[in-house]
C-alpha cells in the first residue's frame, strides 16, 4: 500500500485487526503465486499495482466518487447490465468473493454444503472485511442458482435492505425473453430512482461504448493466447479478467490494450511464457472470483499453460458485444436484454449453447485438454460437467473434472490428479 488507509477503513466499519490479517495472507499468496512467475510481460506491473492497492487506492477513488454524488452498485453476476449502471454515472463493482474468509460465521446462517462463493460473500460481510460491500449504495442479486437466490434474502437483512434482486429466467423461450426485458426495464427505473438521474438514449450509447471497448480489449487478450507458446500465463490472464470487475473501466481498457500491444510484439519474436509445444489447457465451469487462483497455480506449477477460461470470469463475461445501434431508449433496453441472454450460464435449461461455446473455444485456443472446474456444491456446473465430458469425448479431447472449494487442504491431492492428467494427456490430441 502506498499510504496508511486505516482511517478510511475505520470510517467504513471494517474490522481492522482481521483485515490486517487478510491483507497479510493475500500479499503472501500473491508473492508466492504471481511474483515468482518467470518471463512476465512488463504490462502486468499495472495489475500488480492494482492488487497491491485493492483495498486502498481503488476504495479511496470510490469514496471520492460517492462524495461527488455517484452511486456505488455492487453485483454478483455477469447478468447485471453494467451499461445501465454507467448510464446513471454509477460505479459498478463485481463483488463475488473468492477467498475462504468468514466461513464459520457464514455457516451460522447457511448450510455447510453451500458453495464457497456464497459462503465467501456472506463471510466477508459478517467478518467486516470487505470495503467494497461497505461502500455500496445498492447490491444487485439475481435468481440464478437456488443457493444465491435464498442467500440474498438473508444478505438483505445484513445489508439493511440494500439488496435488489433481478429475476433471471431459467429458459430462453419467448415468454422468458419478455420477462427478462421487463426486468431490464425495472432495473433501469430502480437506478434512475436511487441516482436521481434520467437514462437517455445518448447516455446509454456512451455507456455501451465504454463497456463494449472493455469487452473488445478482453477479447483481444483472449485471442493472443491462441499462439503457441502463449505470450502470457493463464494466471496473469485470469488476474486481468478478475480486475475487470472492479477497476475503472476506461483506465482498465487502456491498460489491457497496452498489455496486448506488448504481447503482439512478443509473438513476432516467438517469445512465450512456456516452451513451444507445452500442454495447453482450457478451463471450463464455475467462476473464479478474486483471489481464487488455486487451479491455475497448480496447473501452471505442473508445467502446462492455461490458454482460456470458459467461465464468467473469462469468456462468458466478454464474448458478446451489445448492439450500439439504437435510436430510442426502448430499443437500447431491448439490445441490452438481447445481449445478456447470450450468456450461457448452467442455471439455464437446456444450456446446449454452452457446449457449442466450449467446442469453439477449445478449437480456437488449440486446447490439448479440458479441465472442468466446479466449486464444490455448485449443482448446476457439477451436473452439466457430464455433458461437457461427452463433448470432449466426441472431439477426443482429454477431460478432467474437478470439484473443490477455496481451502488449501486438498492442494496435494489436486496436484497429484492434475499431474497424472497432464502425463496421460501427452501430446497429439490437439483439436
Ligand atoms: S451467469 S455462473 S456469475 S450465476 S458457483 S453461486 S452458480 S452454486 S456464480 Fe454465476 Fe451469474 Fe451464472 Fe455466471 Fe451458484 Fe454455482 Fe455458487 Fe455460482
Amino acid at each position: 500500500m502506498s499510504k496508511d488507509y486505516k482511517q478510511m477503513w475505520s470510517d467504513l466499519e471494517i474490522n481492522l485487526d482481521a483485515h490486517d490479517g487478510l491483507l497479510g495472507v493475500l500479499s503472501d499468496a500473491y508473492t508466492n503465486i504471481y511474483l515468482s512467475q518467470k518471463n512476465r510481460p512488463e504490462g502486468m506491473k499495472y495489475f500488480d499495482f492494482v492488487i497491491s492497492e485493492v483495498h486502498g487506492l481503488r476504495i479511496e477513488e470510490i469514496v471520492e466518487a460517492k462524495k461527488q454524488g455517484r452511486k456505488v452498485i455492487g453485483t454478483f453476476c455477469v447478468y447485471v447490465p453494467e451499461e445501465l449502471i454507467l448510464a446513471v454515472e454509477g460505479v459498478c463493482i463485481g463483488l463475488c468473493a473468492g477467498a475462504d474468509v468468514g466461513t464459520d460465521e457464514a455457516e451460522k446462517y447457511i448450510p455447510r454444503n453451500t458453495c464457497a462463493l456464497i459462503k465467501a460473500f456472506m463471510g466477508f460481510k459478517l467478518a467486516g472485511l470487505c470495503p467494497y460491500v461497505q461502500t455500496a449504495d445498492l447490491i444487485v442479486g439475481e435468481t440464478t442458482c437456488d443457493g444465491k437466490k435464498k442467500a440474498y434474502e438473508l444478505f438483505d437483512e445484513m445489508m439493511n435492505g440494500k439488496v435488489y434482486v433481478m429475476e433471471i429466467p431459467n429458459k430462453k423461450g419467448q415468454d422468458d425473453k419478455a420477462l427478462w426485458l421487463n426486468e431490464v426495464q425495472r432495473f433501469s427505473a430502480k437506478l434512475e430512482k436511487i441516482s436521481g438521474k434520467k437514462i437517455t438514449p445518448e447516455k446509454l450509447k456512451e455507456a455501451s461504448k465504454v463497456v463494449n471497448e472493455k469487452r473488445k480489449a478482453l477479447q483481444r487478450l483472449a485471442s493472443l493466447r491462441s499462439a503457441d507458446p502463449s505470450p502470457i500465463s493463464g494466471l496473469d490472464a485470469l488476474l486481468v479478467n478478475q480486475v475487470a470487475f472492479y477497476d475503472d473501466p476506461l483506465r482498465f481498457t487502456a491498460k489491457v490494450n497496452e498489455l496486448c500491444d506488448e504481447l503482439t510484439e512478443r509473438l513476432k519474436t516467438g517469445k512465450g511464457v512456456s516452451a513451444k509445444g507445452s500442454p495447453r489447457i482450457l478451463i471450463s465451469g464455475s467462476p473464479m472470483a478474486i483471489p481464487n487462483w488455486k487451479i491455475h497455480a497448480i496447473v501452471e506449477g505442473s508445467g502446462a499453460t492455461i490458454v482460456g477460461e470458459e467461465s464468467c470470469v473469462g469468456e462468458r463475461n466478454f464474448a458478446s458485444l451489445m448492439d450500439e445501434n439504437f435510436s430510442s431508449l426502448n430499443e437500447g433496453l431491448q439490445n441490452i436484454a438481447d445481449r445478456y441472454l447470450t450468456i450461457n450460464c448452467a442455471c439455464f435449461t437446456p444450456n446446449d449453447e454452452r457446449l457449442t461455446d466450449i467446442e469453439t473455444i477449445a478449437k480456437r485456443v488449440k486446447a490439448d485438454g479440458i479441465l472442468h472446474y466446479a466449486i464444490q456444491f455448485c449443482t448446476p456446473y457439477m451436473i452439466e460437467a457430464t455433458k461437457v465430458r461427452k463433448v470432449a469425448e466426441k472431439r477426443k479431447i482429454p477431460f478432467l473434472r474437478i470439484e473443490t472449494d477455496y481451502s488449501m487442504e486438498d492442494m496435494g491431492q489436486l496436484k497429484t490428479r492434475i499431474e497424472a492428467f497432464l502425463e496421460m494427456m501427452g501430446k497429439g490430441a490437439r483439436v
